[in-house]
């Protein structure tokens, strides 16, 4: 397991937290995701054996969210 802090803008409130671990989640391999909009930083502990920070970060974008 691999752990990793993003970088991501755009998050303004408790529903765009929601919506970025959600789609993080979602990924297979990911086993933890803590979203901080006041902090704009995404935390993810990761199998980095099945899934990349690109993937991670890729999933994010699509969600309308920016990976600095
Ligand atoms: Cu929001």
């Amino acid at each position: 397991m691999k752990t990793e802090i993003l970088n991501v803008n755009g998050m303004n409130c408790a529903h765009c937290e929601k919506a970025v671990m959600d789609v993080v989640a979602e990924l297979d391999g990911v086993a933890e995701v803590k979203a901080s909009a006041p902090e704009k930083k995404v935390t993810v502990v990761f199998d980095e054996t099945k899934v990349t920070l690109d993937m991670i970060a890729d999933a994010i974008e699509e969600e309308g969210f920016e990976v600095v």
